[in-house]
């Protein structure tokens, strides 16, 4: 049932993520070619991932998960996050939380994550994230990017500024593949903003997440 709306949500957005038997065909200069940036993706990869999953409590306190997926959709060539591009969604963190990040690339074309400073993004190479740990897969392997692939990072947002969650393979930030971050020292919990629609809060942390832990506590 969810598998099937989930199909005809992505029928509805993008007719081509449909056609996922067609050979992958993506020349490394993607963003001349013809075919839909989306085609060759390895669906598995990104299975049953919907908008709740982009922002998530985590059973920790004051940590939130993240899931940002490079190619969403065929948006700005395939050079977008959750579906954006160029900042066209907002993660807001309040100062002092631990972001948990999970990165995944289900397309044949690299690309990886980054945070960097906003007034950064048009550098055509990030050498090292802003924060300390948040890039995947570590530097500078960032510049090489990761395809059909996914991996994860954390970090302690402990400087309220205007950021970026951006793409570090070169020159793909500068052609818009980045969506926003903002740590608050204000605000009081994270939100989602996904473009024009109003910022939403995080969904609640998985009950199975929280049993995990609580297994292994119990078996230290
Ligand atoms: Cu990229």
């Amino acid at each position: 049932m969810i598998r099937s709306l989930l199909l005809s949500l992505l029928a509805l957005c993008a007719p081509s993520l449909l056609r996922s038997e067609e050979p992958a065909a993506a020349p490394a200069d993607h963003a001349h070619h013809t075919e839909a940036a989306s085609a060759g993706r390895k669906m598995e990869l990104i299975e049953g991932i919907t908008s709740a999953d982009f922002l998530r409590l985590s059973s920790k306190p004051n940590t939130v998960e993240l899931v940002v997926v490079a190619v969403f959709t065929d948006d700005n060539y395939g050079m977008n996050f959750n579906g954006y591009a160029k900042g066209g969604a907002l993660y807001t963190i309040p100062k002092g939380w631990t972001v948990e990040v999970t990165f995944i690339n289900p397309s044949p074309v690299p690309h990886s994550l980054i945070v960097v400073e906003k007034d950064t993004l048009k550098s055509i190479q990030f050498k090292e994230p802003y924060f300390k740990g948040a890039v995947v897969p570590e530097a500078p392997k960032h510049l090489v990017g990761m395809a059909y692939d996914k991996g994860t990072f954390s970090f302690v947002a402990d400087e309220a500024g205007d950021y970026a969650i951006a793409c570090g393979f070169p020159g793909h930030a500068a052609a818009g593949h980045w969506i926003a971050l903002e740590i608050s020292a204000d605000a009081k919990a994270p939100t989602l903003k996904l473009g024009d629609a109003e910022a939403q809060a995080a969904s609640p942390a998985k009950a199975k997440d929280a049993k995990a832990v609580k297994d292994a506590k119990a078996t230290k």
